[in-house]
């Protein structure tokens, strides 16, 4: 596949400061497609300098433009839409028909909302005699982490820029390709040089000098709560702003009043989705003792449907960190109904859709962070028993409720201490604020909320 052997900074495609690179692999067939520069400190440094220059005057420009901008932007990965979908599927491995859909589309809903909404943000406001002021926060350092590739650098700098911060993103080492046409993009775009910056690399090198480094005002970082949590002590000790979205175990309740079929339906769906590698989806479903087997039946049912519709996962280091989980899923004491550990495929980072019955919340399986096509199925005797399992992990970011009335589904959803809940299944809204509660993350992506993230305040009195 094409691919750059520089880095984007300042509005152009520059030599790369070392000679090292990254292979690029196929997780569908483990072939390597590409080499990108595997970024330096040095590479940092320069992509910094270019966003601090270019700051001052892209923070001044007129919202209406950097609106302009950002609409050029959409409308440039509209017209590449093909392009993007194969690259995702050659870096990601995901099936080209999914592509198309979610990697593509979610990412060009979301510039197309923030192309509106930095045109209508009031960026002033009247408060009694003060005049309050929201001001870009500087410059921003973007890591992005592999799973929804450009979804994740869209939901960071489509934001940045339009609260007139400018940008360096350093986008996972797994998927650099479709962060090079991003870049490509935003050239085209007419983005003035400098406004973002785009440094390819391994995370401890690149990754960590990005959110260390002392010109950067921002950090939003999107990937494991391991790198999470460092990144946010780095970023309190330095007294400088930062965004955590990190991983989840979301649950999905089914009260009894629910269209049983439906809500197993959708659920496994979810879980099955993008090969499990999505920070929301429902990994623990929760059912009442009296749909309890009825459930697990349909469930083991619609994953083995999935058979050969599923992509890989990214790599051989997330098939292996999934086949633990699943041996460990087995080991205590969970009834496998459908998939398993042995890798479905000779080739390829293939995991089976796996479904575990009788999972008890205080297994790992129950606890942990997968990140693979794996559902956990719960047993729950009432309301409270159901909230005590659903709230009992430490993560908090999303989860889904079913009910056979939408106001009994909102009840209990609002006693649910996530960021975010689907109710009865929920659609994708491109507007919506996305974020954790507890160990889920910090801060919000999204809609004005995730405007809000890259703003600070002035306030004049009069
Ligand atoms: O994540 P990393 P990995 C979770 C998921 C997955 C696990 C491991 O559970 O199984 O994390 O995935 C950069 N300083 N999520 O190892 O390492 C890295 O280069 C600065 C949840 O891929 O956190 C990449 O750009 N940056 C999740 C990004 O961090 C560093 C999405 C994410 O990689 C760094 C992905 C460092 N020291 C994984 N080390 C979600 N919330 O959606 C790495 N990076």
């Amino acid at each position: 596949m094409k691919a750059h052997d520089g880095m984007y900074i300042d509005g152009e495609w520059r030599p790369a400061a070392g000679p090292d690179t990254i292979a690029v692999v196929n997780p569908a067939d483990e072939q390597v497609i590409a080499h990108v520069p595997a970024g330096t400190i040095e590479d940092v440094d320069a992509a910094v300098r270019a966003a601090r220059a270019a700051f001052p005057a892209w923070a001044a420009t007129p919202p209406a433009e950097r609106a302009a901008r950002i609409g050029a932007l959409r409308d440039v990965l509209v017209a590449r839409k093909d392009e993007i979908a194969e690259t995702v599927t050659a870096e990601l491995g995901s099936p080209l028909k999914f592509s198309h859909a979610v990697h593509v589309g979610a990412p060009i809903a979301v510039a197309g909302s923030y192309a509106d909404l930095a045109a209508s943000y009031a960026f002033e406001e009247k408060v009694g005699n003060s005049s309050v002021h929201l001001e870009p926060v500087g410059v921003v350092g973007a890591i992005t982490p592999w799973n929804y590739p450009l979804h994740q650098i869209v939901a960071k700098v489509a934001p940045a820029l339009a609260a007139g911060c400018t940008v360096v993103l350093k986008p996972a080492e797994d998927t650099p390709l479709v962060a090079q046409l991003f870049a490509e993009a935003v050239h085209e775009a007419g983005v003035p040089a400098g406004v973002f910056n785009l440094v390819t690399g391994l995370g401890p090198v690149a990754g960590q000098a990005l959110a260390g480094h002392e010109g950067v005002d921002l950090v939003s970082f999107t990937g494991s709560t391991a790198v999470g949590r460092q990144i946010g002590a780095t970023a309190g000790a330095a007294v400088k702003r930062v965004a955590l979205e990190l991983g989840g175990k979301s649950a999905n309740v089914i009260l009894p009043s629910a269209d049983l079929a439906k809500a197993v339906n959708v659920g496994v769906a979810n879980v099955m989705s993008n090969s499990g590698q999505t920070c929301s989806a429902w990994t623990r479903m929760l059912v009442h003792d009296s749909q309890y087997d009825e459930a697990v039946a349909l469930a083991a049912e619609a994953a083995a449907k999935y058979g050969e519709r599923i992509g890989p996962v990214v790599n051989a280091k997330q098939q292996e960190r999934v086949r633990g989980y699943i041996e460990k899923g087995v080991t205590e004491g969970a009834r496998l109904v459908a998939g398993g550990p042995e890798a479905p495929r000779e080739q390829g980072y293939f995991v089976s859709p796996t479904v575990f019955a009788d999972v008890r919340p205080e297994m790992t399986i129950a606890q942990e962070e997968i990140f693979g096509p794996v559902l956990s199925i719960m047993r729950y005797e009432d309301e409270a028993d159901a909230l005590r399992i659903a709230n009992g992990t430490v993560y908090g970011l999303a989860g889904a409720v079913w009910a056979g009335d939408e106001t009994e589904a909102v009840a209990f959803a609002r006693r649910l201490d996530t960021g975010q809940v689907d109710i009865n299944g929920g659609r994708f809204n491109p507007r919506a604020p996305f974020g954790g509660y507890k160990q889920s993350g910090v801060g919000r992506e999204l809609g004005s909320h995730g405007l809000s993230e890259y703003l600070q305040t002035k306030s004049l009195q009069f």
